[in-house]
């Protein structure tokens, strides 16, 4: 790894082609709820409920970005991404949720991905960033197999108005955050608590991703598919017995729950037992459905866990343990070793044709000085270090083909609302002015810097 030593890191130490990009999502960002027919969906739903979100902040406006797409998209110009990861909003294109089809939902993602292209930015279209349609969860939401029919004719009048411009497909984003924050914990919409509706919708999500892989296919050719996971390496608060045990535990939840049915093993063993009568209710053929063969996986990742036996916990017995001594405003750690570590083994354990980081990046509390800087000098750090980490991933082996900053612009930070800003680039909420800050110039520099190879 000593090629990294010398020098201040650029684009050219990573392999030719690799993408570099930056993402966001359809409810963080977009605003204009109400414009051009777009229906109701759980996130507006939640955030007008009193009490859920901070501040009492919604997506209403948010960035903006319906109205200031072009605007957005020079600025990724500016920064020299070559790819752009968004989400499209379903009850934008369906405001029932399935049936009438509102072609101005369509029309906007059209003129979003025809710009993106005359810029030469490559689009990454996630189909599902949880904004589910309200009239769907009026029915049962993701905890209704029909649910599933819906999504794939989503999925299908999607592609197939954009299948012929956008050829990389990603079909879920953190269905585990969908399903367990939106209906255990319920932190995010639709703000259930229930473990065995939690786990059915896990398996939905699944299952409606593996029917939509042969559908993207069939509409887009020559198209990549593949589905982004939230992964963590998780590791025991203490070599005792009990807390390897519970860190098993975690990670059956947190990690193999996803990846063991999507690469073709079904469900853990160990996890089947552990949830007992909460576990998901299937029909026969699922699991082969929702081993439909993809092109990539996409990885989000922001910190490590640490987890400790507790018996107290009723869902696992296990309790996460605050760890090291570096931390994001959200008070996760910064643990850059732990992205290294995740798309190793992931590569090596599950052999995925391909790995992209969907997402990564971190939230400080950031200000604008009075002279219009946002000296943002930790994100950049942390950016630093990760992509330290990235490289060294791929020395090692790993099928590591990609990256996409989370996020380009400061947005709604879902139950956070807008206190917690993720962006390189800073959004003054009430003028909707962009500033870049000081790390999305360091990430400038990296993308356009010519300095010479280091020999690696
Ligand atoms: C995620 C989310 C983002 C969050 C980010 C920071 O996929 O978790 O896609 O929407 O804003 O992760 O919490």
């Amino acid at each position: 790894m000593q090629a990294l030593k010398g020098h201040s890191m650029n684009r050219n130490d990573f392999p030719r082609g690799f993408i570099w990009g930056t993402a966001t999502a359809s409810y963080q960002i977009e605003g204009a709820v109400h414009e051009d027919g777009r229906g109701q969906s759980i996130w507006d739903t939640f955030s007008h409920t009193p009490g859920k979100v901070k501040n009492g902040d919604t997506g209403d406006v948010a960035c903006d970005h319906y109205h200031r797409y072009r605007e957005d998209i020079a600025l990724m110009k500016e920064l020299g991404v070559n790819a752009y990861r968004f989400s499209l909003a379903w009850p934008r294109v369906f405001p029932e949720g399935r049936g009438t089809l509102n072609p101005k939902g369509l029309d906007f993602y059209q003129r979003l991905v025809d710009e993106l292209l005359n810029k030469d930015i490559t689009p990454w279209a996630t189909l599902y960033h949880w904004d589910l349609p309200q009239a769907l969860q009026d029915q049962g939401g993701w905890t209704n197999r029909d649910t599933v029919q819906a999504y794939v004719e989503y999925a299908d009048a999607v592609s197939g108005r954009l299948g012929d411009r956008v050829k990389h497909w990603i079909t879920h984003n953190e269905p585990w955050v969908a399903a367990i924050i939106g209906h255990l914990w319920g932190f995010h919409a639709p703000g259930l608590q229930d473990a065995a509706a939690a786990l059915q919708v896990s398996h939905h999500l699944l299952l409606s991703h593996g029917l939509a892989v042969p559908v993207l296919r069939a509409n887009s050719s020559g198209s990549s598919v593949g589905i982004t996971l939230n992964l963590s390496p998780i590791h025991p608060a203490s070599p005792a017995p009990q807390d390897v045990a519970a860190a098993r535990r975690q990670d059956g939840f947190h990690n193999r729950w996803f990846l063991d049915p999507l690469f073709g093993f079904g469900y853990p063993a160990d996890m089947l037992e552990a949830f007992g009568p909460l576990a998901p209710q299937m029909e026969a053929g699922d699991l082969e459905k929702i081993a439909a063969p993809t092109d990539f996986l996409g990885i989000n990742y922001y910190t490590r866990s640490v987890v400790k036996h507790d018996s107290s916990d009723p869902f696992l017995q296990t309790k996460g343990v605050r760890a090291g001594d570096e931390h994001t405003f959200f008070d996760w750690e910064v643990y850059p070793d732990g992205l290294r570590e995740i798309i190793v083994r992931v590569g090596r354990e599950y052999r995925p044709k391909a790995i992209y980081i969907t997402e990564n990046g971190a939230t400080y509390p950031d200000r604008i000085d009075t002279d219009g800087e946002v000296r943002d000098f930790e994100r950049q750090r942390y950016l630093e270090r990760h992509f330290a980490k990235l490289w060294e991933a791929i020395r090692e082996g790993a099928p590591l083909k990609g990256y996409f900053l989370w996020s380009l612009l400061d947005n709604f930070e879902w139950g956070e609302g807008y206190e917690k800003r993720f962006g390189i680039t800073y959004v003054d909420f009430a003028t909707q002015k962009r500033t870049l800050k000081h790390s999305g110039r360091w990430y400038r520099a990296f993308l356009h810097t010519t300095s010479v190879l280091s020999g690696n």
